[in-house]
């Protein structure tokens, strides 16, 4: 099922000649409406004339997280706040949110990427689609909820948690479509078979992302739902999900490139990479009004391949993302950089700057135990004070990062010391 056949489809020189338009367009609308990009191309000595072909974009400067939190809360948007008619913010809950509005268009841009998405798992009206991705600030919800109603298919809003009632919805009400992070998805799986109700699962495909999985997870996921278990990418920054999607095919994400331009750049050198070479994904908003985003800096890591795929679609593929090219982290969805539980566990008297950050998945639920070396003075101190100062270092690291974590005390000089950059996060999640 394709939705968008001419788009999807188009012949590749064709689409050049559209995003190069589109890039112009983009470009000269950040520059005018955007104090922001208006100041970072002067420092650059670059005028919107400046690009007259797609290669040009590489004369841009990059956007990185930090701007946007730099700019929170509005400081980004394009138009003025009363043409914005819904904001997202990036599921991390600390400091300061990336925040992201969107105007009316915005959100039709949004419902037809994900219709796009979603028809390429299969969905069409006949379809009922139980989307367990958050609804709220996180763009998962609402993004699918979008695009299913787009395509007329039945959606059902229940979020993530009640396993028991999850497993009665898909049963009863014959659930074809599942929406979830593969970790919850693997989870629900688990908890199917337990009440022993395979058999009355109708999946038929689940469209699973907003966090790293593998091709192992995909062949548990359909071995125990029997469905077609498909990627899907996206970030807060460009739109949410909805960015990028795998087809039947399996053989890559498809990139919505006629709305989102991509380029695969070296982390260190920041020079853009050969195609088929794996980067850092760098994407440019081609038509966003809210707040267009010049050339992104995704900090995911994946590679592009073009080409005609058997499914018919002439849309770039990119690979499953394969690492980041900074320390963050995503435990049960939520963004996580080790320095904001670094800077946590530092606010605290006597606690030593070493720890390790050991990450697993026990029943397919992330969990996080911080490992903190405590002075010698402190260790000797009776067990009541240590459980004291256990349970203060949880609170500081829970109101750091919106999550709980297991805190252990550790004897002096227990963590390993490292010569070169220490390692702080242990992720045994097995991925
Ligand atoms: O995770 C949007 C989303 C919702 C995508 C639902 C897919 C499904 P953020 O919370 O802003 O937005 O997190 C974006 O999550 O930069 C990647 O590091 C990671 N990510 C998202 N999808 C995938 C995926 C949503 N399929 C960040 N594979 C991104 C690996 C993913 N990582």
């Amino acid at each position: 099922m394709i939705w968008d056949r001419e788009a999807e489809c188009m012949p590749e020189k064709q689409r050049q000649q559209l995003q190069l338009d589109r890039l112009k367009a983009i470009v000269s609308y950040a520059y005018e409406n955007v104090p922001f990009y208006r100041k970072r191309f002067k420092d650059k000595k670059i005028k919107p004339e400046d690009i007259n072909s797609l290669s040009d974009i590489t004369k841009l400067p990059f956007t990185e997280k930090a701007d946007l939190r730099e700019g929170y809360p509005f400081g980004m948007f394009a138009v003025p706040r009363k043409e914005i008619i819904e904001i997202h913010t990036s599921s991390g809950t600390t400091g300061k949110p990336v925040v992201t509005g969107y105007t009316r268009r915005d959100i039709e841009l949004w419902s037809q990427v994900m219709a796009r998405a979603l028809s390429m798992a299969g969905a069409t009206s006949d379809d009922i689609i139980q989307n367990c991705y958050g609804y709220g600030l996180f763009t998962g919800g609402l993004g699918v909820h979008y695009g299913g109603q787009k395509i007329g298919a039945t959606v059902v809003p229940i979020s993530a948690g009640q396993t028991k009632r999850q497993i009665q919805i898909m049963t009863d009400f014959g659930t074809t479509i599942l929406t979830s992070t593969p970790s919850y998805a693997l989870y629900l799986a688990e908890a199917v078979n337990e009440e022993g109700l395979s058999r009355k699962v109708k999946l038929k495909a689940g469209v699973f992302g907003a966090e790293m999985w593998t091709e192992r997870m995909r062949d548990e996921l359909e071995k125990r739902f029997n469905l077609h278990a498909l990627n899907i990418y996206g970030l807060t920054e460009i739109i949410g999900p909805g960015v990028a999607q795998e087809c039947l095919e399996k053989t890559g994400l498809h990139i919505a490139e006629d709305y989102f331009y991509p380029e695969i750049i070296s982390p260190e050198t920041l020079e853009p990479l050969p195609e088929g070479q794996s980067g850092e994904l760098v994407l440019t908003t081609l038509t966003r009004e809210g707040m267009p985003m010049i050339r992104f800096r995704t900090k995911d890591i994946t590679s592009l391949t073009r080409g005609v795929c058997k499914c018919g679609r002439t849309l770039v593929k990119m690979s499953r993302i394969t690492g980041r090219s900074d320390d963050m982290i995503k435990i049960r969805g939520v963004i996580v950089f080790p320095s904001q539980i670094e800077r946590a566990l530092l606010e605290v008297k006597g606690v030593e700057p070493h720890y390790q950050i050991i990450i697993t998945r026990p029943h397919h639920l992330d969990e996080i135990e911080v490992q903190v070396e405590v002075s010698q003075k402190m260790f000797s101190d009776e067990v009541k004070r240590l459980e004291e100062i256990r349970k203060k270092i949880e609170d500081k690291v829970e109101s750091a990062i919106g999550l709980r974590v297991k805190v252990t005390l550790v004897e002096p000089k227990s963590i390993p010391r490292s010569e070169g950059k220490a390692k702080r996060v242990i992720d045994n999640r097995k991925l």
